[in-house]
């Protein structure tokens, strides 16, 4: 088997099933990153929406025990849409990251994973592949970085030269001994401007974040969100782009490849008082296919509560009302109190007063008296 040709074969057949690029790495073990995974775990600075152990993530033969070669792939998807709606007062949005938008990556880049499995089984029937986009093991930035696809920004990023950051990854192990390719020739320099703009300090230094205080991370999760980065998310609902927007190699990147990746403004950017009383059903119907909806609808519910209580709208405080005094969710009826302590109209005051004698949750109480403790306080 002529396996140069079969790479070249490959990177042509990629290109045709619209993959933007595609590069090659060994199979070696990831020694740096094996490193900085521990230290990373040490100083509980991981996500944990990592998966598996940090040797399945840095030995890539524990994954697929013939493995010779890792394909790896990046989508570009697009960084301005068109039409965007405007948040005005009175009617709010909260916004999508630009990693939402559009239909779910990870099923478009399983497709094109799923194709390119199809075209090397008939190229060589003998074949052993494992696939993966995100959810798997191996850290896809690190592969991508060894096959030459892009190179590692202070803001963490796999940076290419023709896409910048706006590329989501994926790879294919096989047992195929295609040659690897170099890694990109490129780095951030002096430029510091990512660790600088970030609203949190998660950047903990370039190329080193504390998951924990990403607004990606914080606006994913289930619970109350730590007083501290209640003001900092603004009007994120899912993800954060700030580290990405600000980067100079980002600069006039913004392209449009990919039908699925086409965001529906609407969606994407939302208006924000309509979310606090969304049916289960017309969540999942709307927003069940973008990848933003994976934990649900509570923390987008809980998030955009705290960008009306950002933007104080007071015509929201109904909305709010109502959720502090009959939501189920303890989650939602303290943010909801929370933020009406924030708006600050005296309707909102006597309303948390009122709803104080009648909550028995410890968590949502708590939420109460800070929600009091506004007006306490401007007086
Ligand atoms: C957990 C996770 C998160 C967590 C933690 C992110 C993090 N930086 O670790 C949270 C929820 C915060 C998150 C947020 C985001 N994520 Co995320 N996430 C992941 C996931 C599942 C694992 C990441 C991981 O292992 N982190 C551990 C750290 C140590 O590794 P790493 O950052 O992936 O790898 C780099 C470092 O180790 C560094 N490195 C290694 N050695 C050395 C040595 C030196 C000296 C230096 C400086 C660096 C360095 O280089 C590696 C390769 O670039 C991956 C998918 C996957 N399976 O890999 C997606 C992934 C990294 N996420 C992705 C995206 C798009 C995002 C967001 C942009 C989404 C958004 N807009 O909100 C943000 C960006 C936040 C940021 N600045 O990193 C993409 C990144 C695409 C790209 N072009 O880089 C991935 C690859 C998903 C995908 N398949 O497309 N994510
Ligand atoms: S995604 Fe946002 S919060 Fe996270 S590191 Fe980047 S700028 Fe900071
Ligand atoms: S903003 Fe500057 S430091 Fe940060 S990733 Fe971009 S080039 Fe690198």
């Amino acid at each position: 088997m002529d396996y140069h040709q079969l790479q070249e074969e490959v990177k042509a057949y990629a290109k045709e099933i619209g993959i933007d690029k595609v590069g090659f790495a060994s199979v070696d073990v990831f020694g740096e990153l094996k490193a900085r995974l521990v230290r990373q775990e040490q100083l509980s600075y991981q996500s944990g929406f990592e998966k598996g152990s940090v040797e399945e993530r840095t030995e890539p033969a524990r994954l697929l025990p013939e493995a010779q070669s890792i394909i790896s792939i990046a989508l570009a998807y697009p960084s301005k849409m068109k039409d965007a709606p405007r948040s005005t007062r009175g009617d709010r949005r909260g916004i999508f990251c630009r990693a939402s938008w559009g239909r779910d990556y990870h099923d478009v880049l399983r497709d094109r994973l799923n194709k390119l499995g199809e075209f090397l089984k008939e190229k060589v029937p003998e074949v052993k592949f494992k696939s993966m986009v995100d959810t798997g093991e191996l850290a896809d930035r690190a592969v991508a970085e060894r096959a030459g696809i892009g190179f590692s920004g202070k803001n963490c990023a796999t940076i290419t030269p023709e896409f910048g950051s706006y590329v989501y990854l994926g790879e294919m192990i096989t047992n195929i001994p295609f040659i690897p390719d170099e890694p990109v020739d490129d780095s951030c320099g002096d430029c510091n401007i990512c660790v600088d703009a970030c609203p949190t300090g998660a950047l903990v230094q370039g190329g080193q974040l504390d998951a924990n205080r990403c607004i990606a991370f914080l606006t994913q999760t289930k619970g109350f969100l730590p007083d501290e980065f209640r003001s900092k998310i603004g009007n994120r609902l899912y993800g954060c782009d700030t580290c990405q927007t600000v980067c100079p190699k980002n600069k006039r990147k913004d392209f449009h490849l990919h039908e699925e990746f086409e965001p529906d403004p609407e969606l994407v950017k939302p208006k924000l008082k309509p979310l606090l009383s969304i049916s289960n059903r017309e969540f999942k119907e709307k927003f069940g296919p973008m990848a933003g909806s994976w934990r649900g609808k509570k923390p987008i519910q809980r998030n955009a509560i705290l960008a009306l209580a950002h933007y104080k709208d007071e015509s929201s405080v109904d909305e709010l009302i109502r959720l502090m005094n009959e939501d189920p969710r303890p989650v939602i009826r303290g943010t909801a109190a929370w933020g009406l302590g924030k708006i600050g109209t005296a309707q909102a005051f006597e309303a948390i007063e009122q709803a104080w004698e009648k909550e028995n949750d410890e968590s949502v109480r708590e939420e109460m008296k800070k929600g009091l403790d506004f007006f306490t306080n401007s007086y």
